[in-house]
């Protein structure tokens, strides 16, 4: 936190736009419908031993079904505006660019945008929240063949701008390549479960295809972008860009100067690989260096694709880590620059409290520092926090009624807004809005529904109920203190 004195000045702009995120497989359930093909994230919630309840997005949420209903929550609940994520396979099935469209796919998501728009919400789409159709990857290997799969998702991302667009003006092309990419093919624990590791899957090279599939992935978002800005924006005039997510770093050990280099370092692995594509044109030089050729290189054509195609920064952000160098040298499936995070530092301090998720320990100090360090290395992007939310611990063990007092909840947004407007008042950043994550408790990927990150309690056994939680009508208070009148 800043301190007292700034805590108290920090405000946000008039026109800052708030709301919350949601993503198509974790809530829309109705995987069989209306004509709806299988991705990936279907066939692995199929594979015993991925998903840690079993359980699948074949249900979830129901949103399929109770968009209306879930509308009118955000409605009450005095959202600006409203991300949510496409199924690419609702809108084409098999995938492809010479697959049909499934107009009544197509036509839900026309009916959610409709629905948003009558009640004064802003639609922000994510096109893509790691749902893959699964016929892409089985067809030729999904992200790891640059080729077909770019000229497919432009294909993909043209229906939805042709359909949507008039009535959408802000983009988001990917959600967290990161996870995609590391998770999906070096750690194996996201579809499509790729990895090195021979007892978690016969397929997979996690030292070389999480490299390959993130370049080609940005590829493509840049000519996705290319795609908007050409045929699209000139009539339609909204913004598109990538949202990256990245966890805040400390030193293991603060007087460790190589603690302190890797931090940087880790802070390059997860988001510069990424971000400085976009904004320079380039990996980050410790990528390089530790990666050699197993980095892919951009052609010409490549960088003017990719370098500039990005009219804001999604930045999703739930947590911080320390960080301690390691003495050997990196091992060929190392990630993430050659480094362990901790919990807690040499002191034996936590970083912050536990909550659900083993990974997510809040530190809302971190934010400020990450939304400067990332408007600092990018010459003050426009910036949008497209995700920011937490779990607590053991709140799927609660009686309903407990679960709707989520104070740690409240408390995580009070302190995470605040860090941000912060960021607003006084680090001289372009932040624009906030979206909370998330409207609903959802299928939280391979956690299930074990773990809940909804300001929404959804009692998933008694007829899909929705029930706001007390964070819920919080977000609004703490804006409206915030935005200047
Ligand atoms: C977001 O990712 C997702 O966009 C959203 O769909 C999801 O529901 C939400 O988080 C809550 O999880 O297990 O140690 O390998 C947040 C960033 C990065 C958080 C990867 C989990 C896994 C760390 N995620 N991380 S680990």
């Amino acid at each position: 936190m800043g301190s007292v004195e700034e805590t108290k000045k920090a405000h946000l702009p008039k026109d800052f736009l708030w709301g919350f995120a949601t993503a198509s497989y974790q809530i829309e359930g109705a995987i069989h419908e209306d004509g709806r093909g299988d991705s990936i994230w279907d066939t692995f919630c199929r594979i015993p031993g991925k998903i840690a309840d079993g359980s699948s997005g074949e249900t979830a949420c129901d949103s399929y079904h109770r968009y209306k209903e879930d509308i009118a929550l955000l409605k009450d609940l005095g959202a600006k505006a409203y991300r949510f994520s496409i199924s690419w396979s609702r809108v084409i099935p098999l995938g492809g660019r010479d697959d049909p469209i499934n107009e009544k796919g197509l036509q839900y998501y026309e009916s959610v945008v409709d629905q948003l728009l009558a009640n004064g919400i802003e639609p922000m789409i994510t096109l893509f929240h790691w749902d893959l159709p699964q016929a892409l990857h089985d067809r030729y290997g999904g992200f790891l063949n640059q080729e077909e799969y770019l000229k497919d998702y432009v294909n993909f991302a043209r229906v939805m701008f042709k359909a949507l667009g008039p009535k959408v003006k802000k983009w988001i092309t990917y959600n967290e390549p990161w996870c995609t990419t590391i998770l999906g093919y070096n750690i194996g624990q996201f579809a499509p479960g790729h990895t090195s590791d021979r007892q978690k899957n016969p397929v997979g090279d996690g030292s070389t295809d999480p490299w390959k599939a993130g370049h080609n992935i940005l590829i493509s978002h840049g000519a996705a972008v290319k795609v908007y800005r050409e045929e699209f924006k000139p009539s339609q005039s909204g913004v598109i860009g990538i949202t990256l997510n990245g966890d805040w770093v400390e030193p293991w050990d603060a007087d460790d100067e190589q603690d302190v280099e890797a931090c940087e370092r880790k802070l390059e692995f997860s988001i510069a690989w990424f971000g400085d594509a976009i904004y320079k044109g380039e990996y980050p030089a410790s990528m390089r260096k530790q990666l050699g050729d197993r980095l892919p290189k951009f052609t010409e054509e490549e960088i003017a694709l990719v370098k500039g195609s990005n009219d804001f920064y999604g930045m999703n952000h739930y947590t911080a880590d320390y960080v301690k160098h390691l003495e050997t040298s990196p091992e060929p499936d190392n990630f993430n620059g050659n480094l362990e995070t901790h919990k807690t530092n040499k002191q034996g301090h936590a970083i912050g409290p536990e909550t659900q998720s083993p990974w997510l320990c809040p530190y809302a100090p971190g934010s400020r520092k990450l939304i400067k360090w990332i408007s600092d290395r990018y010459d003050r992007p426009i910036m949008y926090v497209t995700e920011n939310g937490t779990s607590l611990k053991g709140e799927n063990d609660k009686s309903t009624d407990e679960i709707l007092e989520d104070d740690f909840r409240v408390q995580y947004f009070q302190d995470y807004i605040t860090a941000m407007a912060e960021a607003f008042t006084f680090d001289n950043v372009d932040v624009r809005g906030y979206m909370a994550w998330s409207l609903l408790d959802n299928f939280e990927w391979a956690e299930g529904y074990e773990t809940r990150f909804g300001v929404t309690f959804v009692d998933y056994e008694g007829g899909q109920k929705r029930h706001p939680k007390k964070s819920a009508r919080a977000i609004g208070d703490i804006f409206k203190i915030l935005i200047e009148s």
